[in-house]
């Protein structure tokens, strides 16, 4: 039975243990340009088996929060290079989670403060991040506009160009985020794409962005290199599916061929319980449909593991375990996790915006 410290291969990547760290969003980023901080930051988490960045918008209509990254313009390339140098110096690997928010947004942050685009033009009851005057500010998602059938070619063609991207600025490969209530998320349920062209309507349609943008990514950069992260049942930025068990297993079937790194599965509620009351799931089915159509990705869970509970996963047959907020307050969990040490606790108050302090201000354990 395989260990969190053993090796493991997820596709083209070799990871030296079987601990990711979670994509997680940090609000830290100017002009959705990575700083020297966020440098920092990573290169402090380098022992981790892979780290996956926080979600980083693949154009400005993709971005929904303030002074979250991009990877579409020169200098947040230029600024991720940073980053990617440091933890590669520090013995880390490091992949992108690309990242369209889709409704998940503001006018104030869309380009020429235009309405965000969905599949359909239905409002998300939930909630996004402003800077006003200088203070981190929730306020109502807008309301989007559907997308065109003409415009969604561009948007494939948005997410191979940040591939590229990524792999220019020294990322070790990408994460799609297929999950979380965002633009490929909304496209595949049925509570927020009621479309009625190609991309609507049949869960093979409503897979269909889904298939085209990995196609893509994986053609771009090599299935080896690129991941997806799914939310099968999350409540998260008001998606629900009428019938997400078939839905999810038709999208690894069509996973099967492209020879991905990994996939990425958040169970139950995104950073909440684990079982969603009235969204049953069968999280062992989804992974044997991947197997029986030929992925041969690691398989990754996340979603509220600590050492036993990964332990166990482990054990179950997933390859790599994924914590979130465990490693914002530890940087050094991997060691932690070795020598069953205490973790320091997670601050709220400083996980969106602001400077160090919360950020890279938490403390490893003491040398020796
Ligand atoms: C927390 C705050 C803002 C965005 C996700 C990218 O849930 C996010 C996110 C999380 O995937």
């Amino acid at each position: 039975m395989p260990f969190l410290s053993d090796p493991v291969q997820a596709g083209d990547l070799q990871l030296a243990n079987r601990i990711a760290m979670a994509p997680l969003t940090r609000n830290r980023s100017p002009n959705a340009v990575p700083t020297d901080l966020v440098a920092t930051y990573y290169t402090q988490r380098a022992s981790a088996g892979l780290l996956i960045s926080e979600a980083t918008a693949i154009t400005q209509q993709g971005q929904g929060y303030a002074d979250v990254p991009g990877l579409y313009a020169p200098e947040q390339i230029a600024g991720w290079k940073k980053v990617t140098s440091s933890v590669h110096a520090a013995g880390g690997k490091i992949v992108v989670q690309l990242w369209h928010v889709g409704r998940v947004s503001h006018t104030d942050l869309q380009p020429g403060n235009a309405a965000p685009v969905a599949p359909s033009a239905i409002q998300a009851k939930t909630k996004t991040v402003l800077i006003k005057d200088g203070v981190p500010t929730f306020v109502e998602t807008s309301m989007p506009r559907a997308l065109e059938l003409a415009e969604i070619p561009g948007i494939v063609a948005d997410y191979r160009r940040a591939a590229r991207a990524a792999i220019d600025a020294g990322f070790d490969g990408v994460e799609v985020h297929a999950a979380n209530g965002y633009l490929i998320d909304q496209f595949l349920k049925t509570g927020s794409n009621t479309r009625t062209d190609a991309y609507g309507g049949s869960i093979e349609n409503r897979a269909r962005l889904l298939v085209e943008v990995l196609t893509a990514v994986s053609a771009e950069i090599g299935g080896g290199r690129t991941g997806i992260r799914l939310s099968p049942v999350t409540p998260a930025n008001d998606v629900i599916d009428a019938d997400p068990q078939p839905l999810f297993e038709y999208v690894v079937r069509q996973l099967g061929a492209l020879g991905l790194s990994y996939i990425h599965v958040i169970e139950g509620a995104t950073g909440g319980p684990r079982e969603v009351e009235g969204r049953p799931f069968d999280y062992a089915a989804l992974k044997a449909a991947y197997r029986a159509a030929g992925g041969n990705g690691a398989w990754m869970v996340n979603n509220a593991y600590d050492k036993a509970l990964a332990e166990t996963a482990l054990a179950n047959g997933a390859d790599i375990v994924a914590f979130g907020r465990p490693f914002i307050a530890n940087p050094d969990l991997v060691t932690r996790l070795e020598r069953n040490a205490p973790l320091n606790e997670v601050n709220r108050a400083t996980l969106y915006g602001g400077g160090a302090e919360g950020y890279t201000d938490y403390p490893a354990l003491a040398a020796g």
